[in-house]
């Protein structure tokens, strides 16, 4: 069994979409981050940079933070969602996802959503890097259907940051492939399960 310890945030439905798509039990945890629960010292022994999501697996013991580790651990142990003909296509936008799409567009979301008004400077260089992430996935979704040609991890890192879109402000009609993909595995069983995994239960954002 894997213990997921979450709450309903882009990064944690990246990891209860990929429970749900590999098709395993897991436990959820919620940890209310609105409360400061992500602090608690119980829980700083498994994240120790106190961020949720983490995976506890029962079978080993074995604890992981960061969800690029631990959508790796996932695929990897069942061996799915990473491609065995596209494996380099799927990590090149896999990483694409941990390294920009995640950290871009969730700044995004604090300076023209959350704050808006405190930094001039920080709105036009986040509006510019949404502007770029998503330029860069169109392109390569206007090639192949899904990000790493097949159906994988990149897809399932890179969808619940999509689902965000009216909080990045961006109109999902200019970007035409973006938005068959998103339409695409957001009709997904595995998906609207995962994406509400824990908390209130909303609806997928649609357009
Ligand atoms: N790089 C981390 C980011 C995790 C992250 O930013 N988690 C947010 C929710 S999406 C969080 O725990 N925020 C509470 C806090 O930072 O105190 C990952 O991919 O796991």
């Amino acid at each position: 069994m894997i213990n997921l310890y979450t709450w309903p945030t882009p990064n944690s439905r990246k990891v209860s979409i990929l429970l749900e798509e590999i098709d395993i039990p897991y436990k959820v945890f919620p940890i209310d981050i609105t409360n400061d629960e992500q602090f608690s010292k119980e829980f700083s022994k498994i994240s120790p940079s106190n961020k949720i999501p983490v995976i506890v697996d029962d079978e080993n013991n074995k604890s992981i933070f960061e969800t690029g580790a631990i959508m790796l651990y996932l695929s990897n142990k069942y061996n799915k969602f990473i491609s065995k003909d596209y494996y380099w296509d799927v990590m090149q936008w896999y990483f694409f996802q941990v390294s920009q799409v995640g950290p871009y567009l969730g700044q995004a979301h604090q300076f023209l959503s959350y704050h808006p008004g405190k930094s001039p400077y920080a709105e036009e260089k986040y509006k510019a890097y949404v502007k770029r992430v998503y330029n860069t996935l169109d392109e390569r979704l206007k090639k192949y259907q899904y990000l790493g040609i097949e159906y994988s991890i990149a897809d399932i890192a890179t969808w619940p940051w999509v689902a965000r879109f009216e909080i990045h402000k961006t109109n999902l009609e200019d970007y035409p492939n973006v938005l068959r993909w998103y339409r695409l595995i957001s009709k997904r069983s595995a998906v609207i399960k995962g994406f509400n995994a824990v908390g209130e239960k909303i609806a997928i954002p649609m357009i």
